[in-house]
């Protein structure tokens, strides 16, 4: 297998945090996305959409989106489990990792990539768009501050992977001018989660 990732941008964080979880390592070339290393014709035969990660399968085939590849990755590691267990407990994990991917990191990424810019050479960037999806993930964040009043982590006192996935987009958050840490909840949150070894 081989790894083509940014480490440090959040869902190259997805992936290198879930390895970290399962102690996997895996040959990794690093992807600079500022210079549109992703973009080229080469890099698209592995992802057409031109995004990071990307995971080269023995079989040569590619597997791209990074939720999809921590799934392929605890299929074969499957301790500690960060995709549940039972029906239920899968179920309601897919749940909060479509609520935090959709509703949270979605218009977080769209306030970033609107607002500052930083892959202007590549696409519009709408100022009054990233304004409306920095506002979305507030509300958002105020829904999941509500729900962390009573739960330690999204499903209670299990850690999942929705769970690492909204502690990354809070810290990438952070960086690029949206800060939720002034709600109680989900800076308790924050700092449980990213206790784990796996965030060190
Ligand atoms: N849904 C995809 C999103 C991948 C994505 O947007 N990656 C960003 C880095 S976090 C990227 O490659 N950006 C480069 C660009 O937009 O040119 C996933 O989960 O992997």
């Amino acid at each position: 297998m081989h790894l083509y990732t940014m480490s440090a941008s959040p869902n190259g964080k997805r992936v290198a945090i879930f390895m970290k979880e399962k102690g996997i390592d895996i040959p990794t070339t690093e992807i600079d996305l500022r210079a549109g290393e992703n973009l080229t014709e080469e890099y698209r035969r592995k992802n057409p959409l031109g995004r990071v990660p990307v995971l080269e399968l023995d079989d040569g085939t590619f597997l791209s989106e990074s939720q999809a590849i921590c799934l392929y990755l605890e299929g074969h590691h499957p301790t500690p489990n960060l995709f549940g267990e039972s029906v239920e407990e899968r179920a309601k994990i897919e749940m909060w990792a479509r609520r935090v991917d959709l509703n949270f990191l979605m218009p977080v990424a769209q306030g970033f990539r609107n607002l500052t810019g930083y892959y202007k050479d590549r696409e519009t960037c709408v100022k009054e768009w990233g304004e409306v999806s920095a506002l979305a993930a507030r509300d958002t964040a105020v829904l999941l501050d509500a729900h962390l009043a009573n739960n330690q982590f999204l499903l209670g006192d299990r850690y999942a992977i929705p769970d690492m996935t909204l502690a990354i987009v809070m810290g990438f958050a952070k960086n690029v001018g949206q800060d939720f840490f002034d709600l109680p909840n989900l800076s308790r949150f924050y700092a449980h989660a990213t206790a784990r070894a796996a965030f060190q």
